[in-house]
């Protein structure tokens, strides 16, 4: 595009969705109402030093309390979609039986955004995972898996067909690696090639619950969303680098883009991970004869996160791959086992306040090369935490309005380039409960004071808005 062309507004395709989107644990708080039992972040946010400052989900936005007065926001923001998370141990605490009580919450919910002419996008997991199903070994237990199709049926039968699209997992990769391997996330568990384990759990679990939903005969549409890096060699012409570009790729994109989407594993991280073990036997025996095709289930939508890419080198930078300290202080590991010698190499872009690197770019790319697979993409995930006051009743977020604008940009240039994207969820609606971060790290188009629960609407939200009514960018 030259620039008189960017001079100009751009049209949204028609019928494109602009929402935003929340996770239960991040903002719901009210752990303890309606027969809600604790999930692996209650526990987790108890461990001393893996959150910053000692922060909980106990409270977070009050979101449980406040449905109708949020719902009414997203309206007056002009938001036409919703994707929220439904959290596993409201509707069937401790993993067991289901509870209405819990279900009622989600069904208020979609009653105030159809009201509002606002079309709700379920996640029907987005990381809490029943305590007592951890106790019992969590994502590294084949069972775990089971379980989450009674779940994902539980939640089917009370909100069905009024939800348009559901989705299985958030971001698999976290779950996996930041949860087993790394122990940043919930359980917080340091296993090394437990994660992969946990990976393969994870998609059995979503090909399970896609068989078990489209056998309702559901009009709905399925599908998961995945998070992924853009992963570049630092130096392109050093076969080490591009080797580690390839791996990470490997280990954070492909190896679940390949067995979801096309039913195998990619040969060279089979290779690459054939001898790391778990359990004193190699990682890869827990797949068994069939997994793949119960993994690879007709889906009928993508769902992209993005937020920042990467150039990565082979070349050992002398740390050794140790542990380092995490958000909260208490150690954490590298997400990629067998991965240990390969690091980032600062490029000199701007970054937001998670340390990520702000390259738009890198959305168009991953857009068009996810087209490959044939599907409609949404951009379920895209935004950045900045640090903002409310000064006199505003938040003047001007890097969050330019990353926004930057990123709904390349989502346009994906679009003129062929790739089929249908919608975009800024990440997030609301400040909330940033996992290991804790509250000090803020994402939402919407300032929350925590003391007061008072919301104000940033400058980014109002620009959101004018784009939401206007259907130009
Ligand atoms: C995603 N990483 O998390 C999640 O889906 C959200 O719940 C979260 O609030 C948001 O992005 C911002 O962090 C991620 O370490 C957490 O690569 C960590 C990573 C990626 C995504």
């Amino acid at each position: 595009r030259n620039l008189r062309d960017r001079a100009r507004p751009r049209e949204l395709p028609d019928g494109f969705w602009l929402g935003s989107a929340t996770a239960s644990y991040q903002i719901e708080g009210a752990v303890d109402a309606d027969g809600r039992t604790p999930s692996i972040w209650d526990r987790f946010c108890r461990v001393p030093g893996a959150i910053a400052h000692g922060d909980t989900g106990d409270v977070a936005c009050d979101h449980y309390r406040r449905v109708p007065t949020d719902v009414a926001l997203m309206h007056e923001l002009g938001l036409d979609s919703y994707r929220f998370s439904v959290a596993w141990p409201r509707v069937r605490p401790d993993g067991g039986a289901v509870n209405q009580a819990g279900l009622d919450f989600y069904r208020r919910l979609v009653d105030e955004l159809l009201d509002h002419g606002i079309h709700p996008w379920v996640t029907l997991y987005h990381w809490d995972l029943p305590q007592a199903l951890e106790d019992a070994g969590g994502w590294l237990n084949r069972d775990t898996a089971h379980r989450f199709v009674d779940y994902a049926l539980a939640t089917y039968d009370a909100i069905g067909d009024r939800v348009p699209v559901w989705t299985t997992l958030n971001e698999p990769w976290c779950s996996a690696f930041l949860g087993y391997t790394s122990g940043e996330h919930a359980p917080g568990r340091q296993e090394g090639a437990a994660g992969l384990v946990a990976a393969h759990h994870l998609m059995l679990a979503h090909g399970q619950a896609t068989e078990a939903l489209r056998a309702t005969g559901t009009s709905s549409q399925l599908g998961v969303t995945l998070n992924f890096t853009v992963a570049d060699p630092a130096d392109p012409d050093s076969a080490a680098d591009v080797d580690a570009a390839r791996r990470i790729d490997g280990l954070h994109n492909r190896l679940f883009l390949e067995p979801l989407l096309r039913g195998a594993y990619p040969s060279d991280v089979l290779a690459d991970t054939e001898a790391l073990t778990f359990g004193g036997r190699g990682w890869q025996e827990v797949i068994r004869e069939g997994d793949l095709v119960a993994i690879h289930q007709e889906v009928d939508v993508l769902g992209v996160n993005y937020y920042q890419g990467e150039a990565v080198t082979g070349t050992p930078t002398g740390d050794g791959g140790g542990p380092h300290p995490g958000p909260g202080g208490r150690p954490v590991f590298s997400a990629f086992p067998g991965c240990e010698s390969i690091s980032t190499v600062d490029r000199g872009l701007p970054t937001t306040d998670m340390g990520w690197t702000v390259q738009p770019e890198g959305l168009t790319r991953l857009l068009v090369r996810l087209q490959q697979y044939g599907l409609p993409l949404h951009v379920t995930e895209n935004g950045a935490a900045y640090d903002d006051d409310v000064v006199e009743g505003r938040v003047h977020d001007r890097e969050r309005t330019a990353y926004l604008e930057a990123h709904l940009g390349a989502v346009l240039d994906a679009v003129d380039a062929g790739a089929d994207v249908r919608g975009f969820f800024y990440w997030s609606l609301l400040d909330n409960f940033e996992w290991a971060h804790g509250y000090r790290r803020r994402f939402g188009m919407v300032h929350v004071d925590y003391a007061t629960q008072v919301r104000t609407p940033k400058d980014s939200a109002l620009r959101y808005a004018e784009i939401a009514r206007s259907r130009k960018l």
